[in-house]
């Protein structure tokens, strides 16, 4: 790893350590390639590191009362008078006055230079119903004081105060109603950026393509505004972003294959307009969160969700609430990592594949509302972590002892299905139909689902062939909360 890269790492920690973002995923350690596995998320407020806003949710600690920034500091007041002459008997002479308190320290040329930016910003501000910019003070350069604004030191030899993060969290910003709130001539002259979190404004429009030239830009989140049109293809160029929260707005067409070739940890894309197939892609996404709930999502999900990058990286997988169709291909069960696994709201069909006995981590497992059939593998149903398996409202026909004994637990649901000896099912009626019918479900590669890729009889990699034993302190599930449009 290079200086740059270390440097950039340096910023973007001393940032988020003493700042800690209100955002709805914020990543508190620096990003690497090596240390993806220690990044920590936090959905819902970022432990209280810095005063503002107002947490919206009950999951802050209250925020420390301190201001971010030091006031600046009180100008130099006049050196004191000199003492009187002393009496006539000459020596000894009077002593020299006191030297001159040292001047202010100056603002930072980093600052002075996004100031008229910021500025020309807030005059685009047409509603501002938290009075935000009231702090940003004209007669004062410093934008460490205004708030939403954050500062940290530039990570060079210098260390001047740069402008590291903004967050505009629940601000509801709003411009002009004929212009809207643009971030054009904004977000691309902050030119040190660290983090842009604007979750709950009124942005409109794109996102400009200079943001390219933001060397340390990590972090945007411009979830919950007004985004309209095709997804924002400028966010392919910012190729240091790891987090990218573009949630609840207006977005319709496709998703760009290449937002899966981005070097990230999150990508938020859900409660969209998006209206295609799953790019083949997928599993290129190094991303440890992703969700695409809430969409208009088509065809079938892609095989290689299970054979890139996903493979060891994905943590939580949100489909659910779109129009998938097809069965469920055997890669999913290479997902080692995965403690959320949702596909429920769909139309989906098939069995469930064997090779679900290989997700060796999870956690809850959400299968219901859509056209799965045939039995539930038993082998499922003994995984260690396993919290939460819903399959209800489906057509299962079959469920053995250990599944009774997860139905007891109330962990397995199979309410609505068509297994005859237990209560709350389809009727007999609604089953044969569907029974009827179930050549137009069948699955175009019956023979690969009962692969069980983690029973490897050469032990070459043993894919999970440790992880029997149920993991210590599973943290619970994070992307759920993705699924608000709020913090
Ligand atoms: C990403 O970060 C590296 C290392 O800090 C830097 O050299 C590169 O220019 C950055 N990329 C962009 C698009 O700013
Ligand atoms: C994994 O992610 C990295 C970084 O984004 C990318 O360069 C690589 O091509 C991906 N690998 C696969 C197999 O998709
Ligand atoms: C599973 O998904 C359904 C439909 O989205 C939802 O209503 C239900 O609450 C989910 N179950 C669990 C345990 O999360
Ligand atoms: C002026 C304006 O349009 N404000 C809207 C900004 O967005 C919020 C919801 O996110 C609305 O409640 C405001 O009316």
């Amino acid at each position: 790893m290079g200086t740059i890269s270390f440097s950039a790492s340096f910023l973007l920690s001393a940032f988020l350590l003493h700042l800690c973002l209100y955002s709805e995923v914020a990543a508190r350690y620096p990003v690497t390639e090596s240390n993806r596995e220690a990044l920590e998320i936090i959905i819902g407020g970022g432990g209280g590191y810095y005063p503002t806003p107002p947490p919206e949710s009950e999951d802050c600690p209250p925020p420390p009362p301190e201001p971010l920034c030091p006031p600046p500091p009180p100008p130099p007041s006049p050196p004191p008078p000199p003492p009187p002459p002393p009496p006539p008997p000459p020596p000894p002479p009077p002593p020299p006055p006191p030297p001159p308190p040292p001047p202010p320290p100056a603002i930072s040329p980093r600052i002075l230079k996004v100031y008229p930016v910021v500025q020309a910003f807030k005059k685009q501000i047409f509603s501002d119903p938290h009075h935000i910019t009231d702090t940003w003070d004209e007669r004062d350069k410093n934008v460490c004081n205004y708030k939403g604004f954050h500062c940290a030191p530039y990570p060079d030899r210098k260390k001047q105060q740069a402008l590291a993060g903004v967050d505009f969290n629940g601000y509801g910003f709003a411009g002009h109603k004929d212009r809207g709130l643009s971030l054009n001539g904004f977000i691309e002259n902050l030119e040190d950026i660290v983090a842009f979190h604007a979750n709950s404004n009124n942005f409109t429009g794109r996102v400009p393509t200079e943001i390219s030239t933001l060397q340390f830009f990590y972090e945007l989140d411009l979830s919950n505004n007004k985004l309209c049109g095709e997804f924002p293809m400028e966010v392919l160029r910012a190729t240091n972003l790891t987090f990218l929260d573009l949630r609840f707005n207006n977005l319709v067409g496709t998703v760009p294959p290449g937002v899966f070739n981005l070097d990230v940890d999150v990508i938020f894309i859900n409660n969209n307009k998006f209206e295609q197939n799953l790019p083949g892609n997928l599993g290129s996404t190094p991303a440890l969160y992703l969700t695409f709930a809430n969409n208009m999502f088509t065809g079938s999900i892609p095989p290689t969700i299970g054979t890139g990058n996903t493979s060891k990286n994905l943590l939580e997988v949100l489909f659910l609430n779109n129009q998938l169709t097809g069965c469920l291909p055997y890669e999913i069960g290479l997902l080692k990592s995965a403690t959320v696994f949702d596909v429920s709201k769909n139309k989906l069909t098939g069995p469930i594949p064997h090779s679900f006995q290989c997700l060796k981590k999870i956690q809850i497992l959400n299968l219901s509302v859509n056209q799965f059939y045939g039995a539930v593998p038993e082998a499922i149903c003994k995984l260690p972590n396993l919290d939460k398996f819903t399959l209800s409202f489906n057509y299962f026909t079959q469920v053995g002892p250990e599944c009774r004994k997860l139905i007891k637990k109330k962990v397995l649901d199979v309410k609505m299905n068509c297994i005859i000896d237990l209560p709350e099912q389809r009727s007999k009626a609604e089953c044969a139909a569907f029974c009827s019918k179930t050549k137009y479900h069948t699955c175009p590669n019956e023979k690969s689902l009962t692969i069980i890729p983690c029973k490897n009889t050469c032990n070459s990699d043993p894919l999970g062939a440790s992880a029997d034993q149920p993991t210590v302190a599973a943290p619970p599930p994070l992307s759920y909360k993705a699924l608000k449009p709020h913090k």
